[in-house]
């Protein structure tokens, strides 16, 4: 937690917890994440990170190694485009500002209107919101279109994440192919479809040899631990 009593986002359940903490004593994996380590570590158990080879964090513009910083693509934001995120702050027809809306992680901008700072509750109405409004996608498209240098993307249920363009997590196999060159892929995210934060990593997967993509549940959803547990499980049985 973040030293707030109401956690903002959803722990690893139980259930889930007892089942990938035998898979990985069986498996060789790395973690792929548009978060930073800090909100990693408020939903995935310590010793799971220490079993992982590495975790990709921002979009695959950082990897971990051992707990340490293997390298870190930087991004300085423009000023333009904190006084645009600013502006859209202002103007967007959705009532609360929680706090901590324009969060610089050194390698990405993520941008939230509602704020990162919002309880769990706020973030679920928000999250439901947002899918109907279509607010967090009309403000990246628009990012997009005004600045040709930049890709934004939607990764979880309440922020948008903004950086240099191909900045994304296509990074990650070339990557993980530096440790491990010769092997089986397999890469499971819950926004793999064209526009999610995860397409990009899925598109040059799909174009590779010995690479598999797997689509986890509704993007973001609640409960899409459960399909990731049935895919790790069916994959297990071949
Ligand atoms: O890992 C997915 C996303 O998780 C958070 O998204 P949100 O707070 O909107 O649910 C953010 O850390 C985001 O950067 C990340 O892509």
């Amino acid at each position: 937690m973040d030293g707030t009593l109401t956690p903002s986002r959803r722990e690893m359940t139980p259930g889930f917890e007892e089942f990938f903490s035998q898979w990985i004593k069986e498996n060789t994996f790395f973690l792929v994440s548009g978060s930073d380590l800090e909100k990693i570590k408020e939903q995935v158990p310590q010793y799971i990170l220490d079993f992982s080879e590495g975790v990709f964090t921002c979009g695959g513009n950082q990897l971990w190694l051992n707990s340490k910083l293997s390298y870190n693509h930087e991004f300085k934001p423009s000023e333009d485009l904190i006084s645009f995120l600013k502006e859209k702050m202002k103007n967007s027809k959705y009532p609360l500002r929680a706090g901590n809306h324009i969060e610089d992680r050194g390698s990405m901008l993520n941008f939230s209107i509602i704020g990162r700072d919002c309880s769990l509750h706020e973030r679920l109405d928000y999250f439901e919101y947002d899918v109907k409004a279509q607010e967090r996608a009309s403000i990246a498209n628009e990012i997009i279109a005004k600045w040709d240098n930049l890709d934004a993307v939607i990764g979880g249920q309440i922020s948008i994440d903004i950086t240099p363009k191909g900045m994304n997590k296509s990074q990650v196999l070339s990557e993980v192919k530096k440790f491990y060159s010769d092997e089986e892929y397999i890469f499971i995210g819950d926004r793999t479809m064209e526009g999610g934060n995860d397409y990009p990593l899925a598109k040059i997967m799909h174009e590779t040899p010995h690479c598999s993509v797997y689509q986890a549940g509704e993007p973001s959803a609640e409960d899409g631990y459960k399909d990731t547990q049935k895919i790790l499980e069916k994959l297990s049985d071949q």
